[in-house]
């Protein structure tokens, strides 16, 4: 049974297991909660070379009273530096092992020789190896309570330190990059912590994601209006799709029926299952939507160019009902699914709970609470409220924290951010996370670049002879914008 590798930067979207005890879940809700990284943890056809290294942080960078430290992972490659005080190329690492963001991450790999930077990628605590209290990390709340944003902060200010206290980066000047959470975390890094950090480059990073922020609606209106811009049969057929599927499987034979005709690797029985299967495919729609780039890649799964494009291409008869509806989705789903052709049957389980997926649904239980809904109207989704109530009853049973909606905004800021400077925020607008990103300059050094044809941090990927002319540029404008931090930077010594 080969289960489709699904990797991701960032706020990944995965596969949502059922929690039978509530009544009423919101499902988009629960799904991003359930965000994970799952990567292939083989190095095989590593395209990009460094060492790894490790460093001891400081677990509790808040108290006096907890002296513990561990190992922090991260991967360094210094070929490029000539001189003294190069500049430090910094990747903020998200949530996974660093491995995946540095293979993703293209852009910074391509530039660095042009800015005879040292390169660094840092794997962000509790993911990966970098586990506080090895491998029970995850088993006591006293041990996962130091898995905080704030926290991660932290360790790459004491990195960041360690590296420029050699004499040769002394005077270094540093920029962080990062998509995702890992492009909010880098975003956050050059606010807090300005004198550290000379800029940044923040790609498709949600750091408006929050309560009282944006609209819950917004982030399933983008995912469906991809599909719509490839046809506009194609959402309405995935809309039509949800009660297609709760009638055909009303019954021993239709649940029979589907388990047999999509080849699912755990054959439907309870309506819990069904309610499994439909959260897969809410998830495989918002992944596509994410990485919906314009040539072949194999990110969260082995995809084709475009493969909203290739997926709608099945969805085109608005007559369609009943089991004929389901057989023709089942070949769409089949590009997310089978695109290699080597997947035996479909799991709608996430098979393997890695680490990756705890810690975050550990942070979106706690900080990172992202408030989504749909209404199945101007969406292609099964309508769901966004209930903050039963979201945090969940994370309570689960974890014994209680959320805390409104920290991410006090503690970072999501209003009134106009002495922020030296951030390019940048969003493609096919993403749905752009639902929660900075879209507006900030101030005059703190800018909004808005890519409309490009996906999840398209522009921090390697360049590709499909890139639009927007990603092109939008690259440009990075290149320069590092030039200029690091020119006002060497000014000022
Ligand atoms: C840095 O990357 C270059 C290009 O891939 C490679 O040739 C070099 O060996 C790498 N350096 C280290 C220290 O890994
Ligand atoms: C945790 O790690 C210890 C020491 O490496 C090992 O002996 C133990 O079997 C591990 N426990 C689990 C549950 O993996
Ligand atoms: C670019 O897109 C075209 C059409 O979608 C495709 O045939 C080609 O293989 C793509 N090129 C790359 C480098 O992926
Ligand atoms: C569209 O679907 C309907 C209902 O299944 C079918 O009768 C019709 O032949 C289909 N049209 C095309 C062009 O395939
Ligand atoms: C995947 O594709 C191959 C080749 O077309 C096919 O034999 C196999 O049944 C497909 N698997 C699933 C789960 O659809
Ligand atoms: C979350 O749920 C717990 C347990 O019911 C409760 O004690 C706590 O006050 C709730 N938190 C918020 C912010 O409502
Ligand atoms: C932000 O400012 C830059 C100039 O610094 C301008 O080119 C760009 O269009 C502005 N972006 C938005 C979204 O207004
Ligand atoms: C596209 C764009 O607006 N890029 C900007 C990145 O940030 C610098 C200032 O810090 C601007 O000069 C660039 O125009």
């Amino acid at each position: 049974m080969d289960l489709p590798v699904r990797m991701l930067l960032l706020l990944v979207v995965a596969l949502c297991q059922p929690t039978m005890q509530l009544t009423f879940r919101n499902k988009f809700a629960e799904s991003n909660r359930q965000s994970t990284v799952n990567y292939d943890a083989s190095p095989h056809n590593t395209r990009y070379k460094y060492e790894i290294k490790t460093f001891d942080v400081r677990v509790d960078h808040f108290s006096f009273a907890v002296q513990d430290t561990f190992k922090l992972r991260y991967l360094v490659n210094d070929t490029w530096r000539k001189t003294e005080d190069a500049p430090i190329f910094f990747y903020t690492g998200n949530e996974g092992r660093i491995e995946v963001f540095a293979e993703n991450t293209g852009f910074l790999w391509e530039i660095a020789p042009q800015f005879d930077a040292l390169v660094i990628f840092a794997e962000h605590r509790y993911y990966g190896e970098s586990l506080p209290y090895g491998n029970r990390s995850f088993a006591d709340p006293r041990h996962l309570g130091y898995l905080t944003s704030q926290q991660a902060l932290a360790d790459y200010v004491e990195l960041i330190g360690y590296l420029r206290s050699k004499r040769e980066y002394n005077r270094s000047p540093v920029i962080v990059f990062g998509g995702s959470y890992g492009g909010m975390l880098s975003a956050w890094m050059r606010m807090k912590y300005p004198h550290i950090v000379q800029g940044a480059i923040a790609a498709s990073a949600p750091i408006l994601q929050f309560t009282d922020i944006v609209t819950c609606e917004a982030f399933a209106r983008i995912t469906t209006s991809d599909f719509r811009a490839s046809n506009p049969t194609c959402p309405q057929l995935i809309r039509k799709a949800w009660s297609t599927i709760t009638e055909v499987t009303s019954n021993d034979e239709g649940k029979k029926w589907l388990s047999n005709n999509w080849k699912l690797c755990e054959p439907l029985k309870t309506a819990e299952h069904v309610q499994t299967l439909k959260d897969f495919l809410q998830e495989v729609y918002i992944n596509l939507a994410m990485v919906n780039y314009p040539y072949e890649t194999n990110f969260l799964a082995p995809l084709p160019g475009n493969p909203i494009n290739v997926f709608c291409q099945h969805l085109t008869n608005s007559s369609l009902t009943g089991k004929p509806l389901l057989s023709t989705l089942y070949r769409a789903i089949s590009v997310y699914t089978n695109y290699t052709g080597q997947a035996s049957c479909i799991s709608t389980k996430n098979a393997a709970p890695d680490l990756g997926d705890q810690g975050w649904d550990y942070q979106a239980c706690t900080e990172m609470v992202m408030p989504m809904c749909t209404d199945g109207v101007n969406d292609m989704f099964e309508p769901a409220e966004w209930n903050f109530k039963e979201y945090n009853n969940t994370c309570f049973k689960k974890y014994s924290v209680s959320s805390q909606p409104y920290l991410a905004c006090q503690q970072f800021g999501c209003k009134n951010l106009n002495t922020v400077t030296n951030i390019n925020f940048s969003n493609g607008l096919l993403d749905p996370w752009a639902s929660g990103g900075v879209l507006r300059n900030l101030s005059s050094s703190a800018v909004a670049i808005l890519i409309p044809d490009a996906a999840h941090h398209l522009d921090l990927r390697e360049s590709n002879s499909n890139d639009s002319y927007n990603v092109i540029v939008t690259r440009k404008f990075h290149r320069y914008s590092i030039k200029k931090w690091i020119a006002e930077y060497r000014q000022n010594f």
